[in-house]
C-alpha cells in the first residue's frame, strides 16, 4: 500500500521530453531546453491567473498596486513572461505573439534555431468570470539561419515540428506533441511539476458533442447551416448531438480531444476568412489533433 501512496516513478514533462530527446541521438537538446523554458512560462502564468481574482479583491489589480506600480493586465503580463522565457532560452530566433503587432527578432547573440508562434493568453475575455483560458504555441525549425526573415514564421503548418497548449482551468493541464503522439500533463502545485496524467491521447473516433457559436447562425453559409442542422435533427435515426461551447478555444479543443465530437468556427458573413488566427490558434491545434 505504501508503494501506492508514494509513487516516485512519476513521469514528469521534463523526464518525458528528455526521453523523447534520447530517441534522437544526434540531438543537442536545443528543443528540450526550449520546451523547458515554455514550461516555466506556463507555471508562472498559472500562478498569476490563479491569483488574478484575489489581486482584484486586495486592490492589487486596480490602476496602481500598493507599490504604486501600474498593475499589468494578465494577457500583457503573460506575453512578457513568454517573450522573456523564449528569448532567454537562447534557442529561438524569431517570435510571433498575438499580443505584439510586430514579430520579435531575437538579438543575434542569443539566437537559436527555432521560431515560435504563440498566443500567451487565448480567451482572455473570459478571465473575469473564471472560465478556463490558455496559452497556445507552435514551433518551427528555422529554414535559413543566416538571414532571419518573417518568412520563417510563415511556414506551412505541415512544417511545424512541435505544438502544445496549457489550459488554466480547474487544474493546469499542458498538452504537448513533438510529432510522436500527444501527451497531457497536470501541474502538481505542491511539486511545481507537470505530471503525465493523459499518456498518448487519441480523440475518440465518434463523439456526441458539437461545439460552435450558434449565435453566428444568421451569418453561416448554407453548407454550415445544413451540417449544424443535422447535428440537431439527425436524419439517420441517431440521437441529436449535445452542444458544448465555452468560447475559449483551448477549453473547447481540450474537451473535443478527450471526449470526441467536433469543434468548428466556420467562416461566415461577419468573418469571411474565419475568426481563429492561423499562426497561433489553427496550426498548433491542427498539429495536435492530427
Ligand atoms: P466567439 C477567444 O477570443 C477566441 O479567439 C478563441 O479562444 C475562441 O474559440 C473564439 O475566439 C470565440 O469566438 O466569436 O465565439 O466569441
Amino acid at each position: 500500500h505504501a508503494a501506492d501512496t508514494f509513487r516516485t516513478d512519476l513521469m514528469t514533462i521534463t523526464r518525458h521530453v528528455l526521453n523523447e530527446q534520447s530517441r534522437h541521438p544526434e540531438s543537442r537538446g536545443d528543443l528540450t531546453i526550449l520546451l523547458s523554458h515554455i514550461v516555466l512560462g506556463c507555471k508562472f502564468v498559472a500562478s498569476a491567473v490563479n491569483k488574478a481574482g484575489l489581486a482584484k479583491l486586495t486592490g492589487l489589480a486596480g490602476e496602481t498596486n500598493v507599490q504604486g506600480e501600474e498593475q499589468k493586465k494578465l494577457d500583457v503580463l503573460s506575453n512578457e513572461v513568454f517573450v522573456n522565457a523564449l528569448v532567454s532560452s537562447g534557442r529561438t530566433c524569431v517570435l510571433v505573439s498575438e499580443e505584439d503587432e510586430k514579430a520579435t527578432f531575437v538579438d543575434p547573440k542569443l539566437r537559436g534555431k527555432y521560431c515560435v508562434c504563440f498566443d500567451p493568453l487565448d480567451g482572455s475575455s473570459n478571465i473575469d468570470c473564471g472560465v478556463s483560458i490558455g496559452t497556445i504555441f507552435g514551433i518551427y525549425m528555422i529554414k535559413n539561419q543566416d538571414t532571419v526573415t518573417l518568412e520563417e514564421v510563415l511556414q506551412p503548418g505541415k512544417d511545424m515540428i512541435a505544438a502544445g497548449y496549457c489550459m488554466y482551468g480547474s487544474s493546469c493541464t499542458l498538452v504537448l506533441s513533438t510529432g510522436n503522439g500527444v501527451n497531457g500533463f497536470t501541474l502538481d502545485p505542491s511539486l511545481g511539476e507537470f505530471i503525465m496524467t493523459h499518456p498518448d491521447i487519441k480523440i475518440p473516433p465518434k463523439g456526441k458533442i458539437y461545439s460552435v457559436n450558434e449565435g453566428n447562425a444568421k451569418n453561416w453559409d448554407t453548407p454550415t447551416a445544413k451540417y449544424v442542422e443535422k447535428c440537431k435533427y439527425p436524419t439517420d435515426g441517431s440521437s441529436p448531438k449535445s452542444l458544448r461551447y465555452i468560447g475559449s478555444m483551448v477549453a473547447d479543443v481540450h474537451r473535443t480531444l478527450l471526449y470526441g465530437g467536433i469543434f468548428l468556427y466556420p467562416a461566415d458573413k461577419k468573418s469571411p476568412s474565419g475568426k481563429l488566427r492561423v499562426m497561433y490558434e489553427v496550426f498548433p491545434m491542427s498539429f495536435l489533433m492530427e
